[in-house]
């Protein structure tokens, strides 16, 4: 690739945060217009607009993941999870999870012995399936960008702190894995190899997975898209989701990141840009699906391809430049 790996780190967790913060305007809304998703990420993607848009969930857990595993030079799940609920507790309107908030309560109690007992109490025992274990891993794929199975380790673990439920927790997965092979890729980019690394990667993973909630089969229908050559957008939401839940979630965004390769007449010719615009015109969780597509994309492109407008427009941009500068020398002494 022509960006140089520090660039890729610093483009990943930047997009992600302006994904979370651009698509975040939108989430909940079934379907955008091209044209209103465009005006939108383009304004603040220019240097024109003062405003500043602010983070929201997503970006709050993905800075705990930076600061856990930056102090810590690793992962320690007492200090991830304190993280977490403190977050939770000093700026609890950052858009939360409906659910996830109660694990968070019991995080804080001194007295709890088991960090993970909380998780694993979520719904009556079958734990969540929320993408709120994907939307925060991208870190992780930049911590361990030398050690595939200390990624998948730290991935499923730091994950169970909030997601016990086996398609929340593999959601995260193949997310963290989506970023670290990008990361891992060279030019020319082989978008079958990628698909078929990441179909190996959650094989190895889902054997006893049924069909209808394989994440196996939906690498397919992503592989399968490719040759779609009158996708529509409401096709890619019937066949692999917009919604809250990882299953519904995680393989839209490896689409879009996807689906945003090749430049477009008329369309924005910046790659992070055109990806991001284009996740959020899918509709639903556009926060979480563009800065899960961000992440990927951003560690395709590097920072080349990352607007300076983002660190005035975007709450917390310039603090992800600065934790990935960190993961990438932590990395290094690995
Ligand atoms: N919460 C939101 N969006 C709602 C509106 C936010 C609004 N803009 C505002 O400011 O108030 N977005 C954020 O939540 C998603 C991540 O959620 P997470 O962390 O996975 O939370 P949780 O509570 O664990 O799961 C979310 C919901 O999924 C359903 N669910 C999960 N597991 C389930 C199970 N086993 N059985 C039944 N339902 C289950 C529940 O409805 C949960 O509340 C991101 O979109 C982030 O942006
Ligand atoms: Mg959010
Ligand atoms: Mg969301």
């Amino acid at each position: 690739a022509s960006a140089s790996l520090v660039s890729r780190f610093r483009a990943c967790l930047a997009s992600a945060v302006a994904g979370d913060v651009l698509g975040s305007e939108f989430e909940g809304i079934s379907a955008v217009s091209l044209k209103a998703a465009t005006q939108h990420v383009e304004r603040f993607s220019s240097n024109t607009d003062e405003r500043q848009l602010e983070f929201t969930d997503d970006t709050a857990m993905a800075r705990s993941i930076c600061v856990s595993l930056i102090h810590n030079k690793g992962y320690n799940a007492k200090h991830m999870a304190r993280r977490f609920a403190e977050e939770y507790k000093r700026q609890p309107h950052r858009g939360y999870g409906g659910n996830v908030i109660s694990v968070f309560e019991q995080l804080l109690d001194e007295s709890l012995l088991d960090v993970y007992e909380p998780s694993r109490k979520q719904f009556d025992g079958s734990g969540s399936y929320g993408n709120g274990g994907a939307m925060r891993i991208a870190p992780v794929a930049l911590f361990a960008y030398n050690d595939l199975n200390a990624m998948k380790k730290i991935a499923k673990e730091s994950t169970l702190l909030t997601h016990s439920n086996y398609l929340g927790y593999n959601g995260a997965l193949l997310q963290c894995a989506a970023v670290y092979y990008i990361l891992h890729s060279s030019q020319p980019f082989d978008v079958d190899n990628y698909l078929d690394q990441l179909h190996q990667f959650m094989h190895d993973l889902e054997e006893e997975t049924k069909p209808e909630t394989s994440y196996c089969v939906k690498i397919k229908k992503i592989k399968d898209m490719l040759q779609d050559s009158t996708l529509s957008n409401a096709k890619v939401v019937e066949t692999l989701g917009h919604g809250i839940a990882a299953y519904e979630s995680v393989p839209t965004a490896i689409h879009a990141f996807i689906h945003c390769l090749e430049p477009v007449k008329d369309r924005n010719s910046n790659g992070i840009l055109r990806t991001i615009i284009y996740a959020i015109t899918l509709g639903g969780d556009t926060d979480t699906i563009a800065t899960m597509a961000a992440a990927i994309a951003g560690a395709y492109y590097g920072m080349e391809q990352v607007p300076d407008a983002w660190s005035k427009s975007c709450e917390g941009v310039d603090d992800a430049i600065e934790y990935a500068d960190q993961l990438y020398k932590l990395c290094n002494n690995n």
